[in-house]
């Protein structure tokens, strides 16, 4: 059995939408994932498919059913009950790259997408829903997160990736941001390729590009290069750490 995603959503038709396309399509017609989307909306059970209700304690917006949301959710177990159960919401755990290790380990997710103001939290309770937020922002809905999630996990399944990019991966791992990177023409209006790398020296090479992940991690992401230098003492020390995307 390969790795399979479910996706709860008011919206199937969104699905696998960008995931369709380009390493995670290609994965997807070899055969290396799936997905299914589930229509929340058809497991409704009144006359007008309702899915969601106002607030008790009043205030702003709608609160999807616990009912409807748990016969969905039961229906996704039904087609594999050993995959994590993942609610997207703002609230949650942000996402790293040990979480997207972790979830690409198992056999799969079950991934609920909310509207509205969010759910009733007692299905969330009674579901043992692990809550998971993309960053520090919000979305109008969870649907882009299901994605985004998903991406980040697809593309560390086995035979998906070259070996070029296994080695990207790996270069995160080391908890620094990327060196810059250079191609053809040498020069480029006026600017010159920093001149080690065409020197053909491959040490120098690997020690400017360790620089340079340094400064720019230093740069642009002091809590990162915090992590880093407190985990210097060992080399290798940050492997199968939070990385650095
Ligand atoms: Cl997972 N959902 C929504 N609606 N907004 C978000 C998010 C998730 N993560 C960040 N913002």
């Amino acid at each position: 059995m390969s790795w399979h995603a479910s996706v709860l959503t008011l919206f199937p038709e969104m699905f696998p939408g960008p995931l369709g396309q380009s390493l995670a399509g290609r994965a997807l017609r070899d055969g290396r994932w799936s997905i299914d989307s589930l229509d929340i909306r058809s497991f409704a059970t009144d006359r007008h498919r309702t899915v969601d209700d106002t607030p008790f304690g009043g205030g702003a917006g709608m609160v999807m059913r616990p009912d409807v949301l748990d016969a969905a959710l039961a229906a996704a177990l039904a087609a594999g009950a050993d995959r994590p159960a993942v609610y997207l919401t703002p609230r949650g755990r942000r996402l790293d790259q040990a979480m997207v290790r972790d979830f690409v380990a198992g056999p799969g997710l079950i991934l609920l997408c909310g509207r509205y103001e969010g759910v009733d939290e007692r299905v969330i309770e009674a579901r043992g829903l692990q809550e998971v937020s993309i960053g520090d922002y919000v979305l109008s809905g969870g649907e882009p997160a299901a994605m985004v999630l998903l991406d980040a996990c697809v593309r560390l399944l086995p035979g998906v990736m070259g070996a070029a990019e296994s080695g990207v991966e790996e270069s995160f791992s080391s908890g620094l941001l990327e060196y810059p990177h250079y191609t053809r023409p040498a020069e480029w209006q006026g600017r010159a390729v920093p001149p080690v790398l065409l020197s053909g020296h491959h040490a120098e090479v690997a020690r400017w590009r360790q620089a340079e992940a340094e400064r720019i991690t230093r740069e642009r992401r002091p809590d990162l290069w915090a992590q880093y230098t407190s985990h210097a003492a060992a080399p290798g020390a940050m492997d199968g750490r939070p990385a650095a995307a």
